[in-house]
């Protein structure tokens, strides 16, 4: 079984299901949940820990998110389907493009939206891009500005404020995801919220919306984006290629790293295949502990010259 956290692109397909179990229980309560913000405020960090499971890509460095992540959290007779969205940005190039319009189609239809701010800074011309955003949706459904990072802020009463005044009449509070400070209050605020309507997502199973593929190809970028730095982490992008069940209970993906230049080649390789070999060893390590159960990785790398200005090449690569 390999759809541990996959159900391809859920609801259509879980409905004859859900109906008859709806029917039984009529009274459940569930809702789309955007967590939304500018780069690097700890949104897929706020995810997993909401969730309790790592299911969203994190690191120090901005964008990291790239696609829009689903995360189901059941809870008796309530079900939120949170939507991670990757940093809304000044976009630079065809990549950038296709992020923005990630975060700008997932609030299309969501009930209830999480401004997540960074309170170790005051506003910067991103955030406001964020609230210039979210300015027509105030009043129609459920905003809260969430403070994070209050662990490491000096001014998180005054920061809040700042923020506070982009978005005259938003709801705010403050947490600390990496922590875990006020998480739980959020959830159940969350979870209290939510307007009655039917279950999305198996209760038992899902935990995720992501395609099997799709998991092991993030959790690669993840390392990526970790150990590499300035420009050439983001001109890296992860297509698996294979990743199947093997006889002996092993689970078999092939991967093909693309870079956009020949130059970028040894500097994701490293001496002697070393950078290559480290990464791959950590991403191997994620997924056996979630999998619970040994993963081989097949890693290669090759340049597709320019892929993140170029609409085709995004297509190509998964970011469709
Ligand atoms: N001190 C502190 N750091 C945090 C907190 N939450 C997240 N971080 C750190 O902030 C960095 C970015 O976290 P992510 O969860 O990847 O942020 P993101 O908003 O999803 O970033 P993008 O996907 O790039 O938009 C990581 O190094 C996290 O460990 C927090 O509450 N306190
Ligand atoms: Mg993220």
């Amino acid at each position: 079984m390999l759809h541990i956290i996959a159900i391809r692109s859920g609801a259509a397909a879980v409905t004859p299901i859900l109906k008859a179990m709806n029917d039984a229980s009529p009274q459940t309560y569930s809702g789309f949940v955007a967590i939304l913000g500018k780069p690097n405020v700890g949104k897929s960090t706020l995810l997993n820990q909401l969730l309790n499971v790592k299911v969203a890509p994190i690191s120090p460095k901005p964008q990291t998110t790239r696609k829009s992540v689903r995360g189901v959290l059941s809870e008796g007779d309530r079900q939120v389907v949170f939507v991670d969205t990757p940093g809304f940005h000044k976009p630079a190039d065809a990549l950038g493009e296709y992020i923005n319009r990630q975060v700008t189609e997932a609030l299309a239809d969501v009930d209830i939206i999480l401004w997540l701010v960074d309170l170790r800074h005051p506003p910067t011309p991103e955030d406001e891009l964020v609230a210039r955003v979210l300015e027509p949706l105030l009043g129609k459904k459920p905003i809260l500005l969430v403070g994070n990072k209050a662990d490491a802020a000096k001014y998180p009463e005054e920061a809040l404020e700042a923020y506070q005044r982009l978005l005259p009449g938003v709801e705010a509070r403050m947490i600390s995801a990496l922590s875990q400070r006020d998480v739980e209050r959020l959830r159940a605020e969350i979870l209290a919220l939510l307007p009655q309507g039917p279950f999305f997502y198996p209760p038992e199973h899902a935990k995720s919306d992501q395609s099997i593929e799709d998991w092991i190809s993030e959790t690669i970028r993840e390392e990526v984006m970790k150990r590499l730095r300035q420009e050439v982490p983001y001109a890296v992008a992860v297509k698996v290629e294979e990743a199947a069940e093997r006889e002996n209970g092993t689970l078999y993906a092939r991967a093909v790293l693309y870079v956009e230049r020949e130059a970028h080649k040894p500097i994701l390789i490293g001496k002697g295949g070393r950078m290559l070999k480290e990464l791959g060893r950590a991403a191997r390590k994620q997924l056996e502990l979630f999998l619970n159960r040994p993963v081989f990785l097949d890693l290669e790398v090759k340049v597709y010259p320019n892929w993140r200005k170029d609409p085709e090449a995004l297509r190509e690569l998964g970011y469709n």
